[in-house]
């Protein structure tokens, strides 16, 4: 089957969580739903908010270009347009956009009678994000622990949370973040790697079956995952990465405030020590 006749003959309708048939349609390749909308609607309103703030700061310089939130005072009030008002806006407007999008892939999941992994896997950075300009926010009392729209600022923040906490590297849930960002690129690359290796043949060469892909590592490690094991490990690994993302900075500050070092004061602490 061709994919345009596979298309046609799986844009069917129904499916929608919003809106009924209403906007039940496609544009062009794009299916566009309720959630299509909104999406269009938040990013345009959010982009745009972003070059009105723009406009009124000191350059265009890409690179220095800044959206603060508000000072610390506000507390978790609204803070004055030019004051961190346009941030909280920008704020409302991304997290929309995110949710729209993720909304939309659940329509076209049930649409097609496909589990909802690429709205979960999706999700899951959503929630990464949220959980830097919401969560931890309203968990310290104040929008102006979020961090700020910028390259260099929101780079300039990421290093003074750092040093607020003296080493964030001895942060537990940092650590196990970043293994699974390490192992989600280890089992990344094997995978691609042992794909590519097995389909994509020299000229003259014959394609080869999943038998010697399996082959392949039982040969060198005396173990294969499957091909269906690969993807779940991989998906596994990649939510994990973004889940303890979230975790370690929600830790930092809400539940943590002293250095990270010191965290690791409770193994000094053991009681076996004094025997
Ligand atoms: C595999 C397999 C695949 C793969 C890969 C493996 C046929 C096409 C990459 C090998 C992966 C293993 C043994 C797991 C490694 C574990 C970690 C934590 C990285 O067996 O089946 O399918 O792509």
């Amino acid at each position: 089957m061709s994919l345009l006749s596979f298309e046609r003959r799986y844009r069917v309708r129904g499916g929608t969580l919003v809106g009924g048939d209403l906007f039940d349609f496609w544009l062009g390749p794009f299916y566009v739903g309720f959630f299509g909308f909104t999406t269009i609607f938040f990013t345009l309103v959010g982009t745009g908010l972003i070059l009105v703030e723009a406009a009124a700061g000191p350059t265009w310089n890409i690179w220095k270009i800044n959206v603060a939130p508000p000072a610390m005072e506000y507390g978790l009030g609204f803070a004055p347009l030019a004051e961190g008002g346009y941030w909280q806006l920008i704020t409302i407007c991304a997290i929309g956009a995110f949710v729209s999008w993720a909304l939309r892939q659940v329509e076209i999941s049930r649409k097609l009678g496909m589990g909802y992994h690429v709205p979960v896997a999706f999700g899951t950075a959503v929630f990464a994000y949220v959980s830097l300009v919401v969560i931890r926010p309203v968990l310290l009392g104040a929008w102006g622990h979020g961090f700020p729209y910028g390259i260099f600022t929101h780079l300039d923040w990421v290093s003074n949370i750092g040093y607020q906490y003296l080493h964030f590297h001895y942060n537990p849930a940092h650590m196990i973040a970043i293994t699974f960002f390490f192992t989600t690129t280890l089992a990344l690359s094997l995978h691609g790697g042992l794909i590519l290796s097995a389909l994509n043949p020299q000229k003259g060469e014959r394609v080869k079956t999943a038998e010697y892909e399996d082959s392949f590592f039982r040969d060198f490690i005396g173990y294969s995952i499957g091909e269906l094991g690969i993807h779940r490990l991989g998906l596994f690994l990649a939510l994990n990465a973004g889940f303890w993302s979230a975790v370690c900075i929600v830790a930092s500050g809400p539940f943590w405030t002293k250095g990270w070092p010191q965290w690791w004061d409770w193994w000094l602490e053991l009681p076996i020590w004094n025997i």
